[in-house]
């Protein structure tokens, strides 16, 4: 099984989109393992879009992530990362397929309302970056899992 970390971004959260976008994780089947909601610290953010700092938004960036509270949700699953991604749709909203979460509520780059890893490894360094094991249930059985994983 693989984790992914889902960010549903302040802009979601402040347009109440909070939970018609864990909606759609959920029922395509992943499994929630964490859920919080937190205010992202400058220092947490930096250290979560290291990758973009040498990048001309990365300033803009953090000021996003860090403007108002974020929920942070740790996501279970057969292929988490790229069936999170699939259900998230391409970066710049404005090409993202209808039927996607960006396609269907966003209409900017910096205004794309969720996050999901890049990567399986990616996954895990991120799900530890945002939660600390206690605050997990990593182990837990959903009774639904026989009829959504073969
Ligand atoms: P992703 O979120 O689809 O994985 P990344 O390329 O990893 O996209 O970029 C991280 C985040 O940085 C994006 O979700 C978006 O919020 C922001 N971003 C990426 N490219 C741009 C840009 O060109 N202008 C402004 N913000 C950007
Ligand atoms: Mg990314």
């Amino acid at each position: 099984m693989e984790r992914t970390l889902i960010i549903v971004k302040p802009d979601a959260v402040q347009r109440g989109l909070t939970g018609e976008i864990i909606k759609r994780f959920e029922q395509r089947g992943l499994k929630i393992v964490g859920m919080k909601l937190l205010q992202v610290s400058r220092e947490l953010a930096e250290k979560h879009y290291d990758v973009h700092r040498e990048r001309p938004f990365f300033t803009s960036l953090v000021e996003y992530i860090t403007s108002a509270p974020v929920v942070a949700v740790a996501l279970e699953g057969s292929d988490a990362i790229v069936a999170a991604r699939s259900t998230i749709g391409a970066t710049n909203p404005s090409e993202a397929a209808a039927g996607t979460i960006r396609g269907d509520y966003a209409l900017e780059i910096g205004r794309n309302l969720v996050h999901g890893s890049d990567s399986v490894e990616n996954g895990e360094i991120e799900v530890a970056n945002f939660f600390t094991e206690a605050e997990l249930c990593g182990g837990w059985t959903r009774d639904v899992d026989g009829w959504v994983f073969e």
